[in-house]
């Protein structure tokens, strides 16, 4: 990237056609960029009715244009934004017009990078900002604007706080090396030990329930042939998806929706049932299958309520890999003539259904919450990402390594040291570029 500063445009608004859209500037100095393509500077903060100017001063649209001076903006740097009529052809005209005036196009997350970089965010609330643009269901945009606003950076803030005031304790002592901590200090050092390992328990759990918002969880319909895979697809998501009709094979190709279930997105995917067969289509599609079973977080595997659970069957399960959770649906109830439940022994959850009636289907979207580890509703939940999973889980290893080494002040030191660095990699407080390039490369352009 050139330098931090630079002019720099993008159309934020999404390609195709639109009441309003949008091209976005930012740079260190934009009067000179308003008064080219604007003939004046607007007044900051306040909407002002203009024409957009090419080179020969006729009008490209007539429009709105903001003007947010630094450092009082999104970036932190001058902000113009020019909103004209959602075409895509006016919209690239005018881009064109600001690349001609030495602006430069943004990269993907340039803008919200550079507000990180200004300190107008920390790199969880910057990451919040592309969850909440990819939101799948109301709750988790509702949990990644909570981030957004800092509610998660304040609780890895109130973390960091504890964790701080553990290490002075602790590295006071360090100055005399022979001796241990003094007893006083030593209790108290316990007690907020104690207490740190906690919050962090509680911000790890509260984290691994908003990251299930966030990705949602795959799940794969698969069993054998005209067991009703594609019934079941279509009564969970209420619609007629997939073709559903007596003739063993019928699926042939994948067919995904996602559903939402209390907020959390499930990505369920119906496959072709899986059997011996000399067909090339049906083979293929059975491949398919085997992929997408190999991505899954939950298998559904559907049997005839009427045959049970057959050899060829456990076969299957077999195959399942072991990441993956099982849960067995003994589906066509209504033909079995049997009730709708729930069995559970140790190794396996059968649940009995009828994707043609809906008899029990209520329980199978209860069980398909609870297997995804989903407590509870989405108030009060961070919006995690794996990378901050990953170092909250890190900053619980070495806080509980660290209350190992009570007699060992310096081994102590040490491990409160490594789960800071854990924590404060989520703000990104001293975070390495290619963290940063990672980030902001999947963002959109004009964000
Ligand atoms: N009575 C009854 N019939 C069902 C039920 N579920 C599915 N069926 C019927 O079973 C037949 C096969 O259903 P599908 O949903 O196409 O089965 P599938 O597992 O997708 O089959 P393939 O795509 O061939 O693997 C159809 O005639 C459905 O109407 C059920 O719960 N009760
Ligand atoms: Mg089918």
């Amino acid at each position: 990237m050139s330098q931090p500063d630079d002019p720099i445009a993008a159309i934020a608004t999404p390609p195709g056609r639109g009441g309003i859209g949008v091209v976005r500037a930012s740079g260190n100095n934009l009067t000179l960029l308003a008064r080219a393509i604007l003939g004046r500077v607007p007044a900051p903060r306040v909407a002002a009715r203009v024409s957009f100017l090419d080179a020969h001063g006729a009008a490209i649209d007539d429009g709105i244009a903001l003007f947010f001076p630094a450092p009082r903006s999104y970036t932190g740097e001058d902000v113009l934004e020019l909103q004209g009529h959602g075409g895509v052809v006016v919209l690239q005209m005018l881009l064109k017009r600001c690349l001609e005036l030495g602006v430069r196009l943004a990269e993907p997350g340039e803008f919200t990078r550079r507000a990180f970089l200004n300190d107008k965010l920390d790199l969880a609330q910057a990451e919040s900002v592309a969850d909440l643009i990819e939101a799948a269901t109301d709750s988790a945009a509702r949990c990644a604007l909570r981030s957004l606003r800092g509610e998660f950076s304040a609780a890895i803030e109130e973390l960091m706080r504890q964790l701080i005031e553990l290490r002075m304790l602790v590295e006071a002592t360090l100055d005399f090396p022979e001796e241990e901590l003094d007893p006083l200090d030593r209790a108290d050092a316990k007690a907020r030990h104690t207490a740190l390992v906690c919050a962090i328990e509680t911000a790890l759990a509260k984290s691994r329930q908003g990251s299930l918002l966030r990705t949602g969880l795959q799940v794969v319909l698969a069993g054998q042939p005209n067991v009703g895979k594609s019934s079941l697809l279509n009564r969970l998501a209420g619609e007629d998806l997939a073709i559903v009709t007596a003739i063993p094979g019928t699926t042939r190709d994948s067919v995904r929706q996602v559903i939402q279930l209390d907020g959390v997105p499930l990505n369920i995917v119906d496959t072709a049932g899986l059997r011996d067969t000399q067909d090339e289509v049906e083979r293929l599609g059975i491949a398919r299958t085997w992929s997408e079973i190999g991505k899954a977080d939950v298998v559904l595997l559907l049997v005839d309520a009427r045959a049970g659970v057959t050899k060829k069957d456990l076969e299957m399960l077999d195959r399942i890999p072991p990441g993956a959770k099982r849960v067995f649906v003994h589906n066509k109830i209504d033909l079995a003539g049997s009730a709708p439940a729930v069995q559970r022994d140790q190794n396996s959850i059968s649940i009995h259904v009828s994707a043609k009636t809906g008899l029990g289907i209520d329980l199978l979207r209860a069980e398909l919450l609870t297997v995804a580890g989903w407590q509870q509703g989405a108030e009060d939940l961070f919006m995690a990402r794996e990378r901050h999973l990953v170092a909250l889980r890190q900053a619980a290893v070495h806080t509980a390594r660290a209350g190992e080494h009570f007699s060992r002040p310096e081994l102590l030191a040490e491990e409160l040291r490594l789960a800071q660095d854990q924590l404060n990699s989520i703000s990104g407080e001293f975070a390495a570029d290619d963290l940063l390039g990672e980030i902001f490369s999947r963002f959109c352009i004009g964000k």
